[in-house]
């Protein structure tokens, strides 16, 4: 090589960095290809030469008239004494292959000393200093760091420290296991300089590059024995430092970690032509969605999912990969992102309904998306495989809130698993597969949540496939203020389960992890974890303008060309696909979406230019009286059943008088309790075919130790549910205890409800103000969904609720929030008094037609307070009653004051009735609060035709409880010309007091109020 008039040797000292090289490629082509004229040699002051590829080790050239300096290189080899040993003995020896340089120079320009300096220090750069390799790699973009010259350690054969040695490399070996993902090529972007990691570094092991020709034990790699040290490192970096980088060592089951080991180091077999054909037309779709929207509908927010468009292509293959494997129903929660790219190009039947959106208009096939944007509205498509296999999509439509929608589809597909019986047919039939982005899935504890109910029994699902579509931002948080863990997946860990990261420019790497964690998913059931790592094309939305936080991040994504172009090029290259294929692909798209587009247009056209205020979608409840007495026999026999045990079961000696007690309630020879009651409405709803399910903290038991459904052997430890024992079993009955979680149980059992209308599924509150903590689940799904989405749900909540001097906490349930969500229907709130009650309204939850969400304050002092408690007639009679009157009163025309109530504190107005003798006061209870019984109420308070005197009482502080429900409604039920007071706790910050004391005091007041003048 020669040096033209352009070249020095550079400011760096480095004289071949990968500018240069470029620039002087055609003199290098044409000197291998022996095209060099005359003229490439006039002028040239100094040459480069290279007779070692004639095998010369060292030789002299001679200089031309104007040239100053010939460096010549000679061959790489052994040196000659050496070069007929074996090569075993050259690596045990540590000799190396050695290139001699000679420097021929006109003594006249260059001193000696000089020339000799040049080549020492070539002999430094040579032997790695200042930085020389590491530039090199980052020039040319190796994802490693260079091997480092070192003296050579040579222990003699059989030596403690040769032992030592190969006990190191077995070291090194599994530190590649355990740490290779860090120095994964996974950034598409390579933000991060190339990373080293200690563990993986010879020299942490006592370890050189002389070491590198020696064999070595292997511990089984690759089924080889034995191999140089290079060839494991080149193993060890080719399955566990490419462009997947994955974790799973810290997996304690041996078999599980072996399988997977097995699977990732297995040798990657060539990808059919027809495969990679349809990844790239996946990724050809993908963006030209994004470019087709971005054309057509500037700036409008669509969350492109540009940068990580690999996603698409692999939920494409992730429907096909599981309808292989038998996988019937997908479940598939999405994130914002690529949100409606998914629905186009992976769920199917959506372009134009989307298209219809961005018109600003409403499809007529869908008239539900009027209620929500269109990033959160829910779709139905179908896969079908290349062998004819179907699979069913759901996507349900989620709120803006990341990752609340997890626990639903959770629940959702469990409930579908369970209808094809509990276990593995379910889990091998349907799937959860949920897509993350970066910042959420590492910030919103409810992913940690679901992940925790991920191998419970009441909540299992067969394993989970996550996908995180990582862009590595959310919004303009960089991860190195998003999280403290190193990768945004960290959470997974606490299940054991197998994260891969993927570099997103490979598709065929992540096409490959695919399969390997649908077979883990398949085998194992149990969820899997794919970080799919590309960039973000675009600002947040279309709107918003990236470079203001993200200036150098956004520099290189400018430079990136997108998957689709490299993998393209790859496929052309490698004779895959033609350039004019891929063109015609293109063109094929984009007509397409123009045509869908077309349709879309005509969609609007059709509309009405002002949009109407939207109709309600709620359906109204009609209030007519719901069937929901029991035969006598039947709740005899439920009794029988709830209280028969097991011959060969060893009751809990303190629970025999309690079963003795039960067994009398049923049989209606005493007063039925409240969990008597519910276990018989669940009983005779099994009886009739209707599934329950109830979970809950501590519910079995129940957390007053009132319901017992579900007895422990006191010997064995097994567990009896009565209520599984009813013959013959119509229906199932599940009870689970939960987690210690609010949201994420919450949003499964919503799901579930969602999912099976013809379940009884109930979710119990430890204590009803617990509750909060799911108050996304309440606000976003429970009392909104079906006015935003048209999805319903029978789910009931029970809320432990009532002012018994516990404190702020455990008092109240916030009857008052409920009340304020309740408009159109949507929700039935009731405050029960006795146990039959509680019978008739989860009985009625079931048989009424409308499928409405039931909040339902419940009892803790009534559980035991027999005043409180039915004769079984109220159950063998009647139904549920929005509104109770006195019964106490003989004689309605001698009252002069109504005090209306709901709740507990009516025993305790009762009690002062009684107490006072107050005649003249009657006390009605609310039993609902909404939907509002107004009519009934009306109807019930005009029978005190003397009375004028109205309050309403309750145990809440004025701000909370029923009050300001109550209150604004009053016309609806008030005789005319009647006053309507107040009687209860004053305005507070806190829900109540801490002081028993206090608490006690405060309710004298309030019943001396309701009672006083
Ligand atoms: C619970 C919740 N908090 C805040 C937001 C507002 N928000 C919407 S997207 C977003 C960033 C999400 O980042 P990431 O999860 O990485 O997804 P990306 O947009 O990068 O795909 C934020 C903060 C939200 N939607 N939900
Ligand atoms: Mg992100």
């Amino acid at each position: 090589m020669m040096l033209d008039d352009t070249g020095d040797i550079g400011d760096s000292g480095v004289p071949w960095s990968a500018g240069r090289l470029t620039k002087r490629s055609s003199v290098v082509r044409r000197a291998r290809s022996g095209k060099l004229q005359v003229s490439d040699f006039e002028g040239t002051t100094v040459s480069l030469t290279n007779p070692g590829t004639l095998g010369t080790t060292a030789s002299v050239p001679r200089l031309m008239p104007g040239q100053g300096l010939i460096v010549a290189t000679g061959a790489i080899g052994f040196p000659a004494e050496f070069s007929a040993m074996a090569p075993e003995t050259i690596s045990q020896l540590a000799v190396s292959k050695v290139l001699t340089f000679t420097s021929t120079y006109d003594h006249r320009i260059i001193q000696g000393a000089e020339s000799g300096a040049f080549l020492a220090r070539i002999e430094e750069l040579l032997l790695g200093k200042d930085g020389f390799y590491e530039e090199i790699f980052r020039d040319l973009g190796v994802p490693h760091p260079p091997y480092k010259w070192a003296v050579d350690r040579n222990p003699a054969f059989g030596r403690r420290e040769e032992i030592e040695k190969q006990a190191r490399v077995l070291e090194l070996i599994n530190a590649y296991r355990v740490r290779g993902h860090l120095i994964a090529d996974v950034d598409p972007l390579r933000m991060v300089p190339v990373q080293h990691h200690p563990e993986l570094d010879l020299d942490t092991y006592g370890l050189t590059i002389w070491d590198l020709d020696r064999d070595f034990w292997t511990g089984g790699l690759a089924r080889r024995e034995h191999m140089p040290l290079r060839e494991i490192i080149a193993l060890m970096r080719r399955v566990y430092c490419g462009k997947v980088g994955v974790e799973y060592r810290f997996i304690s089951n041996p078999v599980e970690k072996e399988w997977i080991r097995r699977r990732v180091g297995a040798p990657p077999e060539p990808l059919p032509p027809e495969v990679r054909k349809r990844i790239f037309a996946k990724l050809l779709a993908a963006e030209t969605f994004e470019r087709f929207l971005g054309t057509k509908y500037l700036g409008q927010r669509r969350y492109s999912i540009e940068g990580c468009e690999t996603a698409i292509a692999m939920l494409d293959q992730l429907m096909e990969g599981a309808g292989e494997r038998g996988v019937e129903e997908v479940t598939l929660g999405l994130t914002h992102r690529g949100r409606l790219n998914i629905l186009a190009n992976v769920v199917g039947n959506s372009t134009e309904r989307i298209f219809a959106s961005f018109e600003g208009t409403v499809h007529p096939d869908f008239p539900a998306d009027e209620g929500d944007v269109k990033y959160h509205q829910g779709a139905e498509g179908e896969h079908e495989t290349v062998n004819g296999k179907k699979v069913a999509i759901t996507v349900p439509s989620n709120p803006s809130h990341l990752e609340a929608v997890d626990p639903v589809v959770e629940g959702m597909v469990r409930a579908k698993q369970d209808r094809r019986g509990h276990g593995p047919d379910g889990w091998q039939r349907v799937l959860a597969v949920i897509t993350h982005g970066d910042a959420a899935f590492a910030g919103q504890g409810m992913v940690a949540e679901v992940f925790n109910l991920a191998q419970l029994r009441g909540f299992r699902t067969g394993g989970s496939i996550h996908l995180i579509v990582n862009n590595q931002i959310g919004f303009t948080t960089p991860p190195a203020s998003g999280r403290s863990s190193l990768y945004s997946t960290d959470v997974a860990k606490i299940n054991q389960v197998p994260i891969f990261h993927v570099n997103g420019d490979d598709p065929e790497a992540a096409y490959r992890v695919l399969q390997i964690a649908l077979d883990y998913r398949q085998e194992w059931h149990k969820d899997v974890v794919l970080d799919l790592i590309g960039f973000r094309r675009h600002g947040h939305n279309e709107g918003d303008e990236p470079t203001y936080t993200q200036p150098l991040m956004y520099k290189r994504i400018q430079e990136h060309p997108g998957v689709r172009a490299l993998y393209a090029r790859k496929l052309v290259k490698e004779g895959v696909l033609t350039e004019s294929e891929a063109a015609e692909m293109e063109e094929r798209e984009k007509a397409e979406y123009e045509s869908a587009l077309a349709n879309a247009k005509e969609v609007a056209k059709l509309q009405p230019a002002e949009p109407a205020p939207a109709p309600s979608h709620v359906s109204r409840l009609t209030p007519h009286d719901v069937e929901t007495a029991v035969p006598a026999e039947t709740l005899s026999r439920v009794g029988r059943v709830l209280t028969t045990v097991p011959p060969s079961f060893h009751l809990n000696p303190k629970m025999v008088s309690q079963l003795a007690r039960r067994a009398k309630m049923a049989d209606g020879a005493q007063p039925l309790d409240w969990s008597t009651a519910e276990a018989l409405a669940f009983g005779a709803l099994l009886i009739e075919g209707t599934p329950v399910r109830l979970t809950g903290q501590d519910t079995s038991r129940g957390t007053f130790s009132q319901r017992h459904i579900v007895f422990h052997d006191a010997v064995t430890g097994e567990t009896w549910t009565p209520l599984c024992d009813l013959q013959p079993r119509r229906a199932g009955f599940s009870v689970y205890d939960s987690p210690l979680s609010e949201v994420s149980v919450l949003g499964f059992e919503y799901g579930y409800s969602v999912e099976s209308p013809e379940t009884l599924v109930l979710w119990e509150a430890q204590y009803g103000d617990f509750a909060n903590g799911a108050q996304v689940v309440l606000d976003q799904f429970v009392t909104s969904a079906e006015d935003k989405w048209q999805q319903s749900s029978r789910l009931g909540l029970l809320l432990p609720h009532g002012y018994e001097g516990q404190g702020p906490e455990h008092s109240s349930a916030r009857i008052e929030r409920y009340l304020q969500l309740c408009a159109e229907d949507n929700l039935q709130v009731a405050n029960v008094t006795t146990p039959a009650q509680y019978f008739h309204l989860l009985r009625r939850q079931m048989r009424q037609p409308a499928s409405k969400p039931l909040v339902l304050f419940t009892p803790k002092s009534l559980l035991r307070f027999p005043a409180s408690f039915s004769p079984l007639e109220e159950l063998t009679r009647g139904a549920f009653r929005t509104v109770l009157d006195d019964a106490e009163i003989a004689d309605r025309s001698l009252v002069s004051r109504v005090l209306l109530c709901s709740g507990k504190i009516y025993y305790d107005l009762r009690n002062a009735q009684e107490q006072k003798k107050a005649n003249a006061v009657a006390i009605v209870r609310l039993e609902q609060l909404y939907p509002f019984p107004g009519d009934v109420l009306r109807e019930t308070l005009a029978r005190y035709d003397s009375a004028r005197d109205f309050m309403w009482v309750q145990e809440e502080p004025h701000n909370m409880g029923a009050w300001s429900f109550v209150r604004p409604r009053r016309s609806e039920f008030l005789p005319s010309g009647a006053t309507f007071g107040y009687a209860g706790r004053a305005p507070s910050a806190s829900p109540a007091t801490g002081n028993a004391a206090v608490h006690k005091k405060e309710l004298e007041q309030l019943i001396s109020e309701a009672f006083g003048r």
